[in-house]
């Protein structure tokens, strides 16, 4: 059975850096499932499996088609639950909710204050041009102008994380004793800051970066093969 993952790419198809595939990497690793990824420049994802979705990632898992990380992460622990759990129970996805709308409100605008002129850098002209005019409508600045405030919003960027900060005094990940998805949620988050920008956000005693680097260790080191910025 081919299990296909589809996932992001720029002009390095070795620097895969979309923060949703990173969670779906590592989960798939969690569960100890073989996968072949493909990672995709963004203007070629809507021709992906006949038009299947939008965005990436995506997995094939034999017959099965799914989008959207957090429904491929219930997906897989739905369809392998003798591998190790990515939630430990109903209300471990429940509160991975929660995690995911975090990350999602709080932490992705305040990685792309910083990150969004260097990923339009990183990406094929093709791709740039999609993701400059995508995004200058979203943010409604220019990519230029984005850039004039990275240096405020690395400084700005670590406070974000104190509830992680101050729940890392209990417990070594947010799945407690291990990792869980939730876990691999705020992982893709800082990946993705981490391979397009390699920005130094963390003091060097701050437990946000000494989790982050537990999870660059997880899975064979999966998250370091590929480096910083
Ligand atoms: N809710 C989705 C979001 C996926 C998403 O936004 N993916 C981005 C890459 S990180 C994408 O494919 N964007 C396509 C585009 O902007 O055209 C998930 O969790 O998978």
């Amino acid at each position: 059975m081919t299990r296909i993952l589809y996932t992001l790419r720029g002009k390095d198809e070795g620097r895969p850096f979309s923060p949703h595939s990173w969670k779906v990497l590592m989960a798939l690793s969690h569960k100890g499932l073989d996968f072949v990824e493909r990672p995709t420049p963004f203007t070629a994802i809507p021709a992906l499996e006949n038009g299947f979705s939008k965005t990436v990632p995506i997995l094939r898992d034999g017959e099965v088609l799914v989008a959207d990380s957090f429904d491929i992460a219930l997906y897989l622990e739905e369809a392998y639950p003798d591998r190790p759990s990515l939630f430990g129970g109903e209300g471990g996805k429940a509160l991975s909710r929660f995690v995911e709308r975090f990350s999602q409100s709080t932490i992705h605008p305040a990685v792309t204050a910083i990150a969004v002129s260097d990923i339009h850098d990183m990406l094929e002209d093709e791709d740039q041009r999609y993701f400059r005019r995508t995004r200058e409508t979203f943010l409604g600045r220019t990519l230029e102008e984005m850039r004039t405030g990275r240096e405020a919003a690395i400084a700005a960027f670590a406070p974000k994380l104190e509830p992680l900060r101050q729940m890392l005094s209990y417990q070594p990940f947010l799945g407690g004793g291990g990792p869980l998805f939730a876990d691999y949620i705020l992982f893709g988050a800082l990946q993705w800051l981490r391979i397009t920008t390699g920005a130094d956000v963390f003091n060097s005693d701050d437990p946000v970066r000494d989790w982050f680097e537990r999870c660059l260790d997880l899975h064979q080191e999966l998250g370091r093969r590929v480096t910083a910025a």
